[in-house]
């Protein structure tokens, strides 16, 4: 047991009640196998009620008994005109992906049908009632109705052509391209399973920091083979570029998006991938940002550099997702700059453009407010980006589940269009009625047999992909979802993990930068740095008091925000304090909420993350004898990997910002292990 099948493990039903049920709805299976997805769905059975029920289904083209599964479009043979008339126009809300699932007498036999407008529908139907067996949900009554919120729901590979993972932390790249196209790893199935199973329909399987090679006929081959094997399961391979591409590749002498010749190359170099990849989803493009090339070197705007590509991609069906991560010298306070550049901007994109926009303003940061972007772009697409992979957050040693995260940004209220526009609402097109919308995430699986270093980064994969179908799922209830697919359906178990998991995201705030702090870390982003330039920059520490001043008085960021929220973060009173140092310089002997001085609820915030770890290695040491030992054991040996880190974030933190508040750590607490000067020795 080495957490390979992740999600998918289908373990055996052990409630005996229920795993005679769910064999008596699978008394047959009624499918027409004339697709590369119907197929898909009969290898998912034949896997699952292997592993579930321990039974082999019996495929049949008609109903004949009761207990039947029938999974069909409307247009099947099997269903008589009445029932036909019936799904369709109940299948007429559900879109192209969606799928019903429902309990009927079908020529008076009992059945349970998955019906869709697609095939991709009925793999997502499927899966979700795989899933309903997984996690040990009656399937005597079903009604269900379901359909994605947003349309690209894409996962992000930072892989480069060396196979190396740009914040991966989890082995190499999965695409080998030594030895594609010719042998198709039976990993690259599984993971189009993986991600199909949550959602996941699209797939960008190179590095944002782009090499241009990938869009030579030398790899493009190679992911064509890829395309393939992801096609039967709903996925569309994307491509990150490289905007100096007809320079590098082209021996132009400019990447001018307003040159003709520039344009001519791209328009062909498209055609030459869509004779490839008929189906290619389209381009993701980090530009002027990071040294990467853009338009700005030619004196052009982000929109004509999207547009360039927008048009060549246009007669194809595909679409530019356009990065917002822009910052540099431009300005004082970096995190205003995507808004600053962009918002003049809105409404000059194509309409097979959408932004890509990070979660915050600044990046992955543990805690940072929703990024502005988000309710100002009325007239342009745009779509979140959150990060699975833990660059900022411990990296594959530290257990963290992302989903509560993720669901504080969805949820966050914009008061774009008044009060309750949430992030998730915008995203998903309700507010400004965008044609195109989506979320991504950036992902790290590689060769490590459980694919990403630490097991539980699989929960945050999860998490997101069942984000992406639907934003207002209760995090906790997928944590839930996770832990039962995942170890077991034992109650004591689930629940001893779900607690793990939910203190799991607060702990990772509290022992690192509370209260607001950011960007305090080491160059490789892993342990903490406050004394380094660039930390010094985001806390801002001196004798008076600590944090950033983006108030009315500072940067102004606050107001990149609609009112109320601008005059809220502007104001002492009414910020939330897990923001405070965010948006404010605040004197270490500020009364907070709790009555502390700020420098107190600064060290007990980092006393508490410290001890959350702890219990959170309590917690799992209940475990011992409930789940395997292979698995519990890793973890327990991460965990104690997380409270050794966790102590020298608070340490190294708090003697650091002592130098400047000198005042003490007051008695009760721990004192510091080791000296300020023993804790800048350590480089990682
Ligand atoms: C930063 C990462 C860097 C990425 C960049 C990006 O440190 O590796 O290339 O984001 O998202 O957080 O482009």
């Amino acid at each position: 047991e080495d957490g390979h099948r992740m999600w998918l493990r289908y373990e055996t039903v052990k409630n005996i009640e229920l795993l005679e049920q769910y064999k008596s709805r699978f008394a047959s299976v009624v499918l027409n196998d004339n697709s590369g997805t119907m197929s898909a769905i009969k290898k998912e059975l034949k896997i699952g009620l292997k592993g579930l029920l321990s039974i082999a289904p019996q495929f049949r083209r008609t109903i004949d008994r009761d207990g039947a599964i029938l999974i069909s479009t409307p247009e099947s043979p099997a269903l008589k005109t009445s029932l036909k008339k019936v799904l369709i126009k109940e299948l007429k809300s559900v879109g192209n992906e969606g799928f019903i699932l429902q309990k009927r007498s079908v020529n008076g036999y009992d059945t349970t049908i998955i019906s869709a407008n697609t095939d991709i529908g009925l793999l997502y139907g499927t899966f979700h009632l795989l899933r309903l067996m997984q996690t040990g949900k009656s399937l005597s009554r079903l009604n269900i109705k379901e359909f994605p919120e947003v349309q690209l729901r894409v996962a992000n590979h930072w892989d480069n052509i060396d196979r190396s993972v740009e914040r991966g932390y989890a082995g190499l790249s999965l695409w080998d391209w030594k030895t594609l196209p010719n042998y198709k790893d039976p990993r690259y199935t599984d993971y189009a399973r993986l991600s199909s199973s949550v959602g996941i329909n699209g797939v960008v399987i190179n590095n944002v920091n782009a090499n241009a090679e990938f869009i030579t006929s030398r790899y493009l081959d190679r992911i064509a083979t890829l395309a393939n094997i992801f096609r039967p399961y709903g996925i569309k391979i994307y491509l990150s570029i490289n905007f100096n591409s007809p320079q590098l590749l082209g021996n132009l002498n400019t990447a001018d998006p307003l040159d003709e010749d520039v344009r001519e190359w791209w328009r062909s170099k498209v055609q030459e991938i869509y004779n490839k990849i008929p189906d290619m989803g389209g381009f993701l493009v980090k530009a002027d940002s990071e040294g990467q090339p853009g338009p700005n070197t030619y004196g052009r705007t982000h929109s004509d550099g999207a547009n360039l590509l927008a048009d060549a991609l246009k007669p194809h069906g595909g679409i530019v997702m356009w990065r917002a991560f822009v910052y540099g010298e431009k300005q004082e306070d970096r995190i205003r700059e995507a808004y600053d550049e962009f918002v003049p901007l809105d409404g000059e994109f194509n309409d097979n453009v959408i932004l890509q926009v990070k979660k915050g303003p600044l990046d992955f940061m543990p805690m940072e407010p929703f990024s502005p972007l988000f309710g100002a772009m009325p007239n342009t697409n745009t779509m979140i980006e959150f990060q699975v992979t833990q660059e900022y957050l411990g990296n594959a040693n530290h257990l963290l589940y992302k989903g509560k995260m993720y669901n504080k940004i969805l949820m966050s209220d914009t008061y774009a269009h008044g009060k309750g526009t949430l992030v998730g609402d915008i995203i998903s097109g309700k507010i400004f009625k965008y044609n195109l919308t989506g979320m991504a995430g950036v992902i790290n699986p590689g060769t490590a047999r459980n694919w990403t270093g630490h097991p539980f980064v699989q929960s945050s994969w999860y998490a997101f992909g069942r984000l992406a179908w639907n934003y207002q799922l209760d995090p906790d209830k997928i944590a839930r979802e996770w832990i039962q697919m995942t170890f077991s359906n034992e109650e004591k178990v689930v629940e001893k993990i779900q607690k793990i998991m939910s203190i799991s995201s607060e702990a990772a705030v509290n022992y690192r930068e509370p209260l607001g702090l950011t960007h305090i870390g080491t160059g490789s982003h892993y342990g903490p740095a406050p004394w380094s330039k660039r930390s010094q920059i985001f806390h801002h520490a001196d004798e008076v008091g600590i944090g950033f001043n983006r108030s009315t008085s500072g940067s102004s960021a606050v107001s990149q925000y609609h009112e109320p929220l601008a005059s809220e973060f502007n104001n002492l009173s009414t910020i939330p304090e897990e923001l405070l140092l965010w948006f404010h310089h605040v004197r270490w002997d500020y009364t907070m909420k709790s009555g502390n001085s700020l420098w107190e609820e600064l060290v007990n915030h980092y006393h508490v993350g410290v001890n959350q770890v702890r219990e959170m290695q309590e917690l799992w040491d209940f475990l011992e004898n409930e789940i395997d030992t292979e698995r519990f054991n890793h973890v327990k040996s991460l965990l104690e990997i997380q409270e050794r880190d966790a102590v020298r974030w608070r340490d190294a933190c708090l003697l650091y910002f002592q130098s400047f508040s000198r005042k003490e750590i007051p008695k009760r607490y721990e004192q510091p292990k080791h000296s300020l000067q023993y804790y800048k020795s350590l480089k990682e």
